[in-house]
C-alpha cells in the first residue's frame, strides 16, 4: 500500500514537514521544506512586464515567499540572462520558481514549448502549470526532452495541474476535477499538485495552490471576471495549502508590509488547520 493512502485525514491537516515526506515530486518536497523553514505559504504572482522590475520584486519579496510565480511571456525584454539572475536571487532567499505557462496543447507542441523556443522553461523553472484538458498524453510528452541529445539534458519541472480557475463562469466542474486527479495519479513523480478553488484533493502527496486571493472577498472586481476570496477562506474553508497573491500586494500602498500581512494570515490559517 502507498504511504500516502495510510494517512486518513485531509491533506491540509498535516504539517508541511509531514507533507514533504509524502510528496513524490522532488520539487514539491523542496517546496515543503522551504515553507516549513521560512514559515511562509505565500506565493507572489509577479505579473510585471520588464525584467528589471521582476528582479527587483524577487529581491524585495524573496524573504517573505516560498514561491515566485512568473509569466515570462509578458516581459518585453526577456533574455536567458534574466533567468540566471532570477535563479541566483531564488537561491539566495530560498524560494522556488513557477512559470505559470498553462500548457494545454497536444504533446508534441507542448514538448517544444517547455524545452525549446525562446524561453527554454524547463531549464530554469522548478514548476510549471498545465491544464488537464488535453488528457494524459500531453503529460506523457513532458517526460521526454526532445533536445536532450544536444547541450540541454534537463528534465521536466514539477507540474501543477489546473483543475479549476478563479474566474466567473469558468468551465471546469467536479467531474473535470475528479478526472484530473485520476490523470495525476498516473504521473505521481511529475505532478507536484493542483491549482484550484475548492476542496477536491484528498491525497497529501499533492499540494494545492489557490489564486484569486485578496483581503476582502469579491467577484469581478477587475472587470475581467477575477474572483477573490480571503486567505482564511482559501486555507480553512477550501483546504488549500498555498495562496497566490498578485495585485493585492503589488498595487498596495505599502507592498512589502502588505505582503507580510498576507504571509501572517496564511501562516496562521495553516497553523490553525494543523493544530
Ligand atoms: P491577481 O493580481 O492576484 O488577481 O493575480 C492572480 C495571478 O494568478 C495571475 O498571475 C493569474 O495569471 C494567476 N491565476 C489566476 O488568477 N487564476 C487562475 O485560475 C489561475 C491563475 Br490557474
Amino acid at each position: 500500500m502507498e504511504k500516502s493512502k495510510q494517512i486518513n485525514c485531509l491533506p491540509s491537516k498535516l504539517s508541511f514537514l509531514k507533507r514533504a515526506t509524502l510528496c513524490k515530486n522532488l520539487a514539491a518536497q523542496r517546496l515543503c521544506a522551504y515553507i516549513a523553514r521560512k514559515q511562509t505559504n505565500l506565493v507572489l504572482a509577479a505579473d510585471v512586464t520588464d525584467s528589471k522590475t521582476l528582479l527587483r520584486l524577487a529581491e524585495q519579496f524573496g524573504p517573505l515567499i516560498c514561491l515566485l510565480k512568473t509569466h515570462v511571456d509578458i516581459l518585453v525584454d526577456f533574455t536567458a540572462d534574466l533567468t540566471e539572475q532570477l535563479r541566483a536571487v531564488a537561491n539566495k532567499h530560498g524560494f522556488l520558481i513557477c512559470e505559470d505557462r498553462k500548457f494545454a496543447d497536444i504533446g508534441s507542441t507542448t514538448q517544444h514549448q517547455l524545452y525549446g523556443g525562446l524561453y527554454q522553461i524547463a531549464k530554469w523553472a522548478d514548476f510549471i502549470t498545465a491544464h488537464t484538458i488535453a488528457g494524459a498524453s500531453m503529460l506523457e510528452s513532458l517526460y521526454h526532452n526532445p533536445y536532450q541529445n544536444n547541450a540541454s539534458s534537463f528534465s521536466s519541472p514539477g507540474i501543477f495541474l489546473i483543475v479549476e480557475m478563479s474566474t466567473i463562469g469558468q468551465l471546469a466542474d467536479s467531474e473535470y476535477a475528479r478526472k484530473s486527479l485520476i490523470i495525476a495519479n498516473q504521473y505521481p513523480d511529475l505532478i507536484a499538485g493542483f491549482i484550484g478553488q475548492s476542496t477536491f484533493n484528498q491525497n497529501p502527496q499533492y499540494l494545492q495552490l489557490t489564486p484569486g486571493i485578496q483581503l476582502t472577498a469579491s467577484k469581478n472586481q477587475d472587470g475581467f471576471g477575477q474572483c477573490y476570496r480571503t486567505p482564511k477562506q482559501a486555507i480553512q474553508s477550501n483546504g488549500t495549502d498555498l495562496i497566490i497573491v498578485g495585485r493585492g500586494i503589488l498595487e498596495a500602498e505599502a507592498p512589502y508590509q502588505q505582503a507580510e500581512i498576507y504571509r501572517q494570515l496564511a501562516w496562521a490559517a495553516y497553523k490553525d488547520n494543523v493544530s
